[in-house]
């Protein structure tokens, strides 16, 4: 096979010339994944409910299995290569709950998320946890890379700073002072359970394509 037959290098040529789909609904995730994707396939992303409505049911027990689940529906339903996230934020005095269930610990906003979280983490002392982030990058031909990342740190006992989204006012990555909410958005990109799953996916793409 030539170096150019090889399903990397047609994949790659998939994401110049179709673009890449974000399946997602999350518009923060989508924000993060402009940033964080290299300036050539970030020009051509596209955030998913511009496009069409889906709900994709997230059966799964994994991170991985929910962003493979994802992304494969997308891909299917479009043609066109398709990356997802699945994600949550792990609290070691809560047995790692919410986990994969953090969407879905409370009903509404983030807020009601936030003070949901807030309210199981009273009286606690060990304030330890962790965001957690799979992401699958599916191709028409079926091909799924799936990789995770993970970030550690503390919970605060109130919301600080108004960036970012989700849980990020009540999380202080490990060695910071500040929440992911207070940081400059890069100072998050740096540091993430996001980045670092892009970086490992990234580093599964045949060499310079993404240049
Ligand atoms: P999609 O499934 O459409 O991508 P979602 O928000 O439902 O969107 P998940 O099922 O992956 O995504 O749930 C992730 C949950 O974890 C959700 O409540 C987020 O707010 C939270 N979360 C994930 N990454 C986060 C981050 O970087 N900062 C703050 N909260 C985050």
């Amino acid at each position: 096979m030539r170096p150019s037959d090889s399903p990397g290098r047609r994949w790659i040529s998939l994401l110049l010339e179709k673009g890449l789909l974000l399946a997602t609904g999350n518009r923060g995730k989508y924000e993060e994944f402009r940033r964080l994707l290299p300036r050539s396939v970030a020009q051509k992303l596209c955030f998913t409910p511009e496009l069409a409505p889906m709900e994709v049911e997230e059966t799964g027990t994994t991170y991985a299995m929910n962003a493979w689940l994802k992304a494969r529906a997308w891909v299917s339903a479009s043609g066109i290569p398709s990356l997802a996230d699945d994600s949550g934020l792990e609290v070691r005095g809560l047995n790692f709950a919410p986990g994969i269930f953090s969407a879905r610990a409370a009903d509404g906003s983030d807020e009601a998320r936030n003070r949901w979280l807030l309210g199981r983490m009273e009286g606690r002392t060990d304030r330890r946890a962790a965001f957690v982030a799979a992401l699958a990058l599916s191709f028409p031909d079926g091909r799924t890379l799936v990789c995770e990342g993970e970030c550690r740190g503390t919970l605060t006992d109130r919301p600080l700073g108004s960036g970012g989204f989700g849980y990020d006012p009540l999380f202080v990555p490990e060695g910071q002072e500040l929440t992911f909410a207070q940081m400059a958005p890069e100072a998050k990109d740096g540091l993430s359970h996001r980045a670092v799953a892009l970086k490992v996916l990234l580093e599964l793409l045949p060499d310079g394509v993404f240049a």
